[in-house]
C-alpha cells in the first residue's frame, strides 16, 4: 500500500448493519457509521449529549486525566449558543488578509528551512513547527511562543505508546494557569484577555471557564492540523501530477483541500452521551451509554460519495463530516483550512518533487477496526 493510501476499516459494518461497537476503558462505545446517521445524531443534541462529565465524549476517554469543562465543546444549547457567539468572531480572523499575509511569511520560511536540508521529519520538523507557530497568530500572542510548544511534542494530553498521559497533560494546565494570570495583571490584545473580558448570560467568564476554551485550543487543533498537512505532503509526495495540476490550475485549489480533508478526516470520531433511550439502525443505545458520531467512516459512504476511496481533487459535491456536523460544527475549520491553503500555495511556488525516505504510520486501535490516522515519523526530501 502507497504511503499516502488511508484505509476504510468501517466499510463492511457500515453497509451490513450500520453500527460499529468497540470498547475503551470499560465505557463501551457504538460507533455511528453511515454519512446519515452521523448527521442526524449531531443534529440531535438532545437525545445525544456533549455535556456529560468532562472528556466523556472522547474517546479515547479522558475523565481520568482532567477535570476541567472543555468550552464550548462539553456543552450542549442553549448554553453552547452564547459561547459560541463570543468566540466565533474571533476564530474568523483568518479570514484578514494581513493574518494570510503573516501565515504566508511563517510557511514560507519553514519551506525554506526544509528544502535547505537534505531530508526531514515532517511531523516534527515541518507540521508541528507550522501548527505551532500558526497558533500564535490565532491567539494574537508572541511569536516566540511557539518555540514552547513545539517542545510538547505531537499532542498535549499522550505520548507515543500510552494512550493517555496526566503528567504531560499537567504541563499544559500550568502554562495555560500562568498565561491567564498573566492577562489577568496586565491585559492585552490576545485571547486570553479577550475572554476574560467577555460576558456571557451578563457575567463575565471564569478563570475556570477560559482555562476550558484555551485547553480545548492546544488540544483540539493540534494533532488533527498535524495530520491533515503532514498527509497530505505523503499524498503530494507520491502524485507529483496533482501537485503540478495545482500550478497551473490554482482555482481548483479549495476544493482540492476540502477533498484532502474528506480523505484523510483528521479526527475519526467524537462521542456523545445518551440522554435516554434510544436507537439507530435498529439498534438500541440504553442511555448514560456512549455512542460515537464517526466522521471518518462516513465521509466513506458510498451513498454519498462516488468512488469514496479515491481523491478525486476537483470533487464536485463534498458534503464531509471531516469538521463535524451542526451544533459543534468546529471552530478552528477557518483556521485550518487557512493553514492547508497557504501551505498548498507555498509548496506549489516552491517545491518541484518531494520523495518519502521513509515512513512509520500511525494506526488507531478501535477494537475490531484499524485504521490509518497518520504517521509517527515521515522523513522527506524537498527538492
Ligand atoms: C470541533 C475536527 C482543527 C477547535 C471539532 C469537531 C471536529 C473537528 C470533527 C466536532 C466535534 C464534535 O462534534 O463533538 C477538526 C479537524 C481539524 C480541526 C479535522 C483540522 C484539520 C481545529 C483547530 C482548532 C479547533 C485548528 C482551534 C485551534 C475546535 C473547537 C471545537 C472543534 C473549539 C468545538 C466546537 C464546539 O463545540 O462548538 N473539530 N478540527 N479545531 N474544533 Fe476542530
Ligand atoms: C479534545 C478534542 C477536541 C480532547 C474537537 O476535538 O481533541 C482531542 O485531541 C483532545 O484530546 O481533549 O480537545
Amino acid at each position: 500500500m502507497k504511503n499516502s493510501e488511508f484505509n476504510d476499516p468501517f466499510e463492511e459494518a457500515r453497509v451490513n448493519q450500520g453500527f460499529g461497537e468497540m470498547d475503551d476503558q470499560n465505557d463501551p462505545v457504538t460507533m455511528l457509521l453511515r454519512h446519515k446517521d452521523v448527521r442526524k445524531g449531531a443534529h440531535d443534541w438532545k437525545t445525544f449529549q456533549s455535556g456529560a462529565v468532562p472528556g466523556r465524549i472522547v474517546i479515547p476517554s479522558e475523565v481520568n486525566i482532567r477535570t476541567t469543562r472543555q468550552i464550548p465543546f462539553e456543552v450542549d444549547p442553549p448554553q453552547h449558543k452564547d459561547f459560541r457567539a463570543i468566540l466565533d468572531p474571533w476564530f474568523k480572523r483568518p479570514l484578514e488578509e494581513e493574518y494570510q499575509a503573516k501565515l504566508k511569511e511563517q510557511i514560507s520560511a519553514l519551506v525554506d528551512e526544509v528544502l535547505a536540508k537534505d531530508s526531514v521529519d515532517v511531523i516534527s520538523e515541518f507540521s508541528l513547527k507550522l501548527q505551532s507557530r500558526a497558533l500564535t497568530l490565532l491567539l494574537n500572542t508572541p511569536y516566540e511562543e511557539a518555540d514552547l510548544w513545539i517542545s510538547w511534542g505531537t499532542h498535549v494530553f499522550r505520548s507515543e505508546g500510552e494512550a493517555l498521559d496526566g503528567a504531560k497533560a499537567a504541563i499544559l494546565y500550568d502554562y495555560i494557569d500562568g498565561r491567564i494570570d498573566e492577562a489577568i495583571a496586565k491585559p492585552g490584545e490576545d485571547l486570553y484577555s479577550v475572554l476574560l473580558n467577555a460576558v456571557v448570560d451578563g457575567k463575565k467568564l471564569t478563570k475556570e471557564e477560559v482555562k476550558g476554551v484555551m485547553i480545548l485550543t492546544f488540544a483540539g487543533g493540534r494533532d488533527t492540523v498535524i495530520n491533515a498537512v503532514s498527509n497530505s505532503i505523503a499524498y503530494f509526495a507520491e502524485h507529483p501530477k496533482s501537485l503540478d495540476r495545482l500550478r497551473v490550475e490554482p482555482e481548483i485549489r479549495n476544493k482540492a483541500i476540502e477533498e484532502l480533508i474528506r480523505y484523510f478526516a483528521p479526527l475519526t470520531q467524537m462521542g456523545r452521551v445518551a440522554k435516554t433511550d434510544s436507537a439507530v439502525c435498529e439498534h438500541a443505545i440504553k442511555a448514560d451509554t456512549r455512542a460515537s458520531l464517526c466522521w471518518a467512516s462516513a465521509n466513506r459512504d458510498a451513498t454519498v460519495f462516488e468512488n469514496p476511496n479515491e481523491v478525486v481533487l476537483d470533487r464536485k459535491m463534498n458534503p464531509h463530516l471531516s469538521f463535524g456536523f451542526g451544533t459543534h460544527n468546529c471552530l478552528g475549520a477557518t483556521h485550518a483550512r487557512t493553514i492547508m491553503k497557504i501551505a498548498v500555495e507555498v509548496l506549489t511556488e516552491k517545491v518541484s518533487t518531494m520523495e518519502i525516505v521513509s515512513a512509520e504510520e500511525n494506526i488507531e486501535d478501535l477494537g475490531d477496526f484499524k485504521r490509518k490516522v497518520g504517521f509517527h515519523r515521515l522523513q522527506v526530501k524537498f527538492n
